[in-house]
């Protein structure tokens, strides 16, 4: 069997194929890594794996699976290992909620807050400053529009609202779910509900903003701390950050910290956004 992942050490999608095929018990794939703040997910040949221009693919025997979430339930369906998902159908649809969550809201929220805090410099490190050049590049338009929102407007930026909103709505529902005494999102097995949603609560752990959300909620943090106990968050997530992109993510983080709690004040207060995810 040939298993190649083609990814980014601190991107939150490859970090949740990672911790996928680890709690698969799959070893043995070969890694690829793409620069993705300098720009080689523009290149000819990996644009042929992935015309979207972005990291994960994973590359089973010779055919490109593309999208972390769909790539997550190909790695649990394709190979053998513990089911990382539930077994009903109803349960399944409930997980994919989680997923549908992470891959609308949660994803544009921590790309823009990432990139208000700390990507954004490392950007321009990594394009010598011609950080628009670069953005123009990107093949998703949204996504386009959301960074060049956040290079104008920083943490001003309604997109860093949105996220902000994003982040508070998941948080209330994990709350809820948990509070009949569960272990785990869908019950007693730890499925990709969790692997989907720990890259996007660890990015705001080294961000130091996760307290924005959990200072309330014990049962949350609870379980957060159980998740982040499995060897495949030690392993996939954890040793790929190098010390010092952990400490400027920190940095940046408390750099926009009283903007976010901001925008979550005036979402509790206003409802403004409620139904957008
Ligand atoms: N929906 C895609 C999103 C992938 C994505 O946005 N990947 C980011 C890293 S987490 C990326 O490659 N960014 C590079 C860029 O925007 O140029 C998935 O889940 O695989």
């Amino acid at each position: 069997m040939a298993l190649v992942l083609y990814h980014h050490n601190l991107s939150v999608c490859s970090e949740k194929v990672r911790m996928a095929l680890n709690e698969k018990g799959i070893g043995n794939w070969q890694s690829r890594e793409v620069d993705i703040l300098g720009g080689e997910q523009f290149s000819p040949e990996y644009m042929k794996l992935n015309p979207k221009a972005v990291v994960p693919t994973l590359v089973h025997d010779g055919h490109a699976v593309t999208e972390s979430t769909l790539i997550s339930e190909y790695v649990d369906e394709a190979f053998d290992g513990p089911a990382l998902q539930p077994e009903s159908a109803f349960e399944r649809a409930e997980m994919r909620l989680y997923s549908k969550a992470c891959d609308e809201g949660l994803h544009q929220g921590v790309g823009v807050m990432s990139f208000a805090a700390s990507f954004m410099d490392r950007m321009r490190d990594a394009v010598e400053q011609d950080v628009d050049k670069h953005l123009e590049r990107i093949v998703d338009l949204d996504r386009r529009d959301r960074m060049k929102s956040v290079l104008q407007l920083g943490e001003d930026s309604s997109y860093v609202y949105r996220g902000t909103v994003a982040y508070e709505k998941i948080f209330q529902k994990i709350d809820k779910v948990l509070s009949d005494g569960r272990e785990w999102l869908s019950g007693d097995r730890f499925t990709l509900a969790e692997i989907n949603l720990a890259p996007y609560l660890a990015r705001l752990e080294y961000l130091d903003l996760i307290d924005v959300w959990t200072f309330s909620r014990p049962r949350v943090t609870a379980w957060f701390e159980r998740l982040k106990a499995r060897p495949s968050f030690q392993t996939e997530v954890v040793s790929w950050i190098r010390d010092d992109e952990l400490q400027a993510m920190k940095q940046g983080g408390l750099r926009i910290k009283s903007k976010i709690t901001d925008h979550r004040s005036t979402y509790l207060e206003t409802d403004f956004g409620a139904n957008i995810f």
